[in-house]
């Protein structure tokens, strides 16, 4: 018997939360998709906060249990539904890919929460001109020189550094529209995804969310 999944993130963001539930969503499993109310006046966060490990979300809660950690429950969830790549190659391309995603993300985290507008612009520079292109021109390098078939990053399905690299890029484009214009594995799986079964609806349907 499967286990029982419940998943908590916020409420109106993707940000850290969003990589897990298109995990569900592409593997087909069923889970209970808990979205917290962040900010007052109806904040639930404020009474969940403390109850939840770390203090923070996502949680992922397995039979009762509750995880924290948005990176480790991606990658339980990535395992479980046979996502993290069919061998251990692919498992260390997946990795690659997924790990400078993670830190891109974090960088984009840290730009879109500074409130210094000096700070913001050096910084938004930095991101764009250098970090952006350095990570994404690593991830297409890998891409290009994996045997992959199809659009796919590793090998031939679908993999969570598909998930992760269309996750990431759906926050970069809205700023940056060009980003993906010397990027042709990439530009690729951002179109693919959205059309594959499961994925396409959830997506269609989705909050619309700034974050
Ligand atoms: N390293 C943690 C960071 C989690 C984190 O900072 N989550 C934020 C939302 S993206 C949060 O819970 N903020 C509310 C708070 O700290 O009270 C992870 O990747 O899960």
């Amino acid at each position: 018997m499967p286990p029982k999944y419940r998943y908590y993130f916020f409420k109106n963001y993707r940000s850290r939360g969003e990589l897990s539930r298109l995990l569900f969503v592409a593997a087909g499993v069923d889970y209970e998709d808990i979205r917290v109310e962040r900010y007052e006046p109806e904040s639930e966060w404020k009474d969940l906060k403390p109850t939840m490990p770390g203090g923070t979300l996502p949680v992922l809660e397995v039979d009762g249990q509750l995880f924290g950690e948005s990176v480790v429950i991606a990658r339980y969830l990535a395992r479980e539904f046979g996502l993290d790549g069919k061998n251990n190659y692919d498992k260390l391309l997946t990795d690659t890919i997924v790990d400078r995603i993670i830190q891109i993300r974090e960088l984009f985290i840290r730009l879109m929460l500074e409130k210094d507008v000096e700070i913001r612009a050096v910084t938004e520079k930095k991101f764009l001109e250098e970090q952006l292109p350095a990570a994404l021109n690593l991830i297409e390098k890998h891409a290009q020189e994996n045997k992959c078939t199809g659009d796919f990053l590793v090998g031939d399905k679908l993999s969570w550094a598909d998930l992760a690299v269309f996750d990431m890029m759906d926050h970069i484009v809205a700023v940056k529209p060009n980003a993906l214009g010397n990027h042709p594995k990439i530009a690729a799986i951002f179109k693919l995804v959205p059309s594959l079964p499961g994925l396409s609806e959830y997506l269609k349907n989705r909050p619309m969310t700034s974050a």
